[in-house]
């Protein structure tokens, strides 16, 4: 694996690994450092099925809600990317994102595939589980 530090050691989620959802504690196995909440600086379609997916087409949708952390080690990232079947089922990328009035490069998980349909479901402002 590429080391991700080297563009940015921050991370924008969007979905599960959120504070008090369903895949935060892997998020505190990666001992990921709560930065604040944020949001996309362009806008992106969210959008939930069985999980929350960020499709890869900016300028349509919301500008996202997520929360930003700091991960610092590389075993952090390889315990995230493995949660996330990063490359095949989410891809990371990096994207801008406002944190406490900056803008900051971070990376996100975005869906792979794009099936028919799935780009008809309501856009997503900010993901919550139930
Ligand atoms: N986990 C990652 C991507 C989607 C998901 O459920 C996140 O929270 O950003």
């Amino acid at each position: 694996m590429d080391d991700p530090r080297k563009t940015t050691s921050l991370i924008f989620v969007y979905g599960t690994l959120k504070q008090s959802l369903s895949n935060h504690s892997v998020m505190e196995n990666a001992q990921g450092q709560f930065l604040g909440k944020g949001e996309t600086s362009e806008p992106f379609p969210l959008v939930e099925t069985d999980f929350p997916y960020l499709l890869d087409q900016k300028g349509r949708g919301h500008k996202v809600d997520g929360e930003v952390y700091r991960v610092e080690s590389l075993e952090g990232w390889e315990i995230l990317d493995e949660l996330e079947g990063q490359p095949s089922f989410y891809r990371r990328r990096t994207i801008d994102v406002e944190l406490n009035g900056e803008r900051v490069q971070a990376w996100a998980y975005f869906l792979v595939r794009n099936p028919e349909g799935l780009s008809e479901l309501p856009y997503l402002k900010a993901y919550s589980e139930s």
